[in-house]
C-alpha cells in the first residue's frame, strides 16, 4: 500500500471519471489529458484531441492479454483497470528484483514477455544483445512530454528503443528514534563499528552492481570502474559488515522497516517512502559522498516485436503510461520521480517538493548513472557471487 494524499485521490476520481464518461458510447474515447487542456492553444489542442480521439477510437477494444515484466511494487494497480476499460486489453504483471535476474529470465528462454522495464546499464546491455525491439514512434502520441534531461538517454540514443518510466536514486533508508541527525555518510552504513550496532537489522539490495556500486562510491572511486583491484576492495567492505547483515533483499525490505526487522537499509527512494507512509520515523537519505541515479524504462522485448498483435499492444501500453495524467497518477502511488514533464501538473505538489524524491542541483550533481561495464560485468559478478557465499 502506497501513500494516498487527498491530492492523490482527486487526480484518480478524475480520471476515473474521464475513462467511465468515454467508454462504452457512441463517442471516441477521451483521455483526461484533454479535459484539462489549457485554453490559449484551443485551436492547436482542439486539433490534437481529435486525433488522439480517432486513434483511440480506433484501436479501442483490441483485446487481449499483455504480459508485463516488472520490479515489484512499481505501479498503481488501477491503471490496469483504466488500461483494460479502455482498449480491452488485460495486463498480466510478474515481477524481478534486479536488472540481473531480467537478463538471466528471457536469457532462459522466457518468451512471453511484451513489455519489460530494464534501468539504464541493462538496456544497453540488451540492445547490444538484440533482446529489445525498437519502438514504433508513430504509436506513441507522448513523446514531446518527456524532460529533455531524460529525453537523449547515452544508453539508447534518440530513445530508439525504451521510453523513460521512473527515475529514482539508491540512498540510505533509517529511522528518526534511531539518530538525532540523518546518516549521511555512506560510513554509518559501511563502516564495521557502526554498522555493529545495527547487527541483524541492516538489509542490502540484492542487486549485485548497487551493492558493489555504493561500496565504490564509500571508496571514492566510480561505481563504474573497470579497475579489478577497486572492485575488490569494494567487496571486502561489504564483507567487512555482511555478519551483521540479516538480509540481501530488493522486494520486502521496505516492510521489514515498518515491522522494526530492518534499522539501516541500502535501498531505493520510492520503497523506503512507501515504508514511511506506514511509520512517520521512517527517512531516507542520499549520502555526502554521492550515490547512484537511475533511469528504468519501457521496452518492447524483442519476440513481442516480431509479433504485430503483440507490438500492437505494447505500444498501447506505453503510449498509455506515458499520457501525462497517467505518469503523474503512477508517481502518486509509487512515490518515484517521473520523466515526464507535463505529468507535473498532476502530482502532488507536496511530492514535487520532496527534495529526496526530487533532488535538488547540488544533490544532483553528487550522482552517478551506472554504465554498462562490458567484460568487466564477469568480475562484478564473480565478486557477487563471493560475497554472497562468504
Ligand atoms: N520497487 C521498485 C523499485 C524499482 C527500482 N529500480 C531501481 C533500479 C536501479 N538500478
Amino acid at each position: 500500500m502506497k501513500k494516498v494524499t487527498v491530492w492523490s485521490l482527486l487526480v484518480a476520481l478524475l480520471l476515473l471519471m474521464a475513462v467511465g464518461c468515454s467508454s462504452g458510447g457512441d463517442e471516441p474515447a477521451a483521455s483526461s489529458s484533454e479535459e484539462t487542456t489549457s485554453t490559449d492553444t484551443e485551436a492547436a489542442d482542439t486539433a490534437a484531441e481529435s486525433t488522439d480521439a480517432e486513434s483511440e477510437a480506433d484501436s479501442s477494444q483490441i483485446g487481449g492479454v499483455l504480459n508485463f515484466y516488472n520490479w515489484s511494487d512499481y505501479i498503481d494497480v488501477e491503471i490496469y483497470a483504466l488500461f483494460e476499460e479502455e482498449y480491452g486489453i488485460k495486463v498480466v504483471e510478474d515481477n524481478y528484483g534486479s536488472n540481473e535476474d531480467l537478463l538471466a529470465k528471457l536469457q532462459g528462454g522466457a518468451s512471453g514477455y511484451d513489455v519489460i522495464v530494464p534501468s539504464d546499464y541493462m538496456v544497453a546491455t540488451m540492445i547490444e544483445l538484440g533482446m529489445v525491439g525498437e519502438l514504433d514512434k508513430s504509436q506513441l502520441t507522448h513523446l514531446d512530454s518527456i524532460d529533455p534531461n531524460f529525453a537523449e538517454p547515452p544508453f539508447d540514443p534518440g530513445m530508439k528503443h525504451c521510453l523513460p518510466y521512473f527515475w529514482g536514486t539508491t540512498g540510505i533508508g533509517f529511522n528518526w528514534n534511531d539518530w538525532d541527525e540523518a546518516p549521511d555518510s555512506w560510513a554509518y552504513l559501511f563502516d564495521p563499528e557502526n554498522a555493529a550496532e545495527f547487527s541483524g537489522r541492516i538489509s542490502l539490495l540484492d542487486d549485485s552492481r548497487e551493492v558493489i556500486g555504493a561500496a565504490l562510491i564509500y571508496l571514492g572511486y566510480s561505481p563504474n570502474t573497470t579497475n579489478e583491484a577497486e572492485i575488490e576492495e569494494a567487496k571486502d567492505i561489504v564483507l567487512g559488515i555482511k555478519e551483521y547483515v540479516s538480509a540481501f533483499d530488493s522486494d520486502t525490505y521496505e516492510d521489514n522497516m515498518v515491522t522494526g526487522e530492518n534499522a539501516l537499509v541500502l535501498g531505493w527512494s520510492g520503497d523506503v517512502f512507501t515504508a514511511q507512509v506506514e511509520d512517520e520515523n521512517i527517512d531516507y537519505v542520499i549520502p555526502i559522498e554521492g550515490a547512484v541515479k537511475w533511469t528504468d524504462n519501457l521496452c518492447v522485448t524483442a519476440d513481442a516485436a516480431k509479433d504485430p498483435e503483440r507490438m500492437q499492444r505494447a505500444m498501447l501500453w506505453i503510449d498509455f503510461l506515458s499520457r501525462p495524467e497517467i505518469a503523474g497518477m503512477n508517481t502518486n502511488y509509487v512515490w518515484y520521480a517521473s520523466p515526464n514533464k507535463d505529468a507535473n501538473e498532476f502530482i502532488d505538489p507536496e511530492i514535487l517538493e520532496y527534495e529526496a524524491v526530487y533532488p535538488n542541483e547540488e544533490t544532483f550533481s553528487r550522482l552517478h548513472w551506472l554504465e554498462n561495464v562490458g567484460e568487466t560485468t564477469e568480475i562484478y559478478s564473480r565478486v557477487w557471487t563471493e560475497i554472497g557465499s562468504q
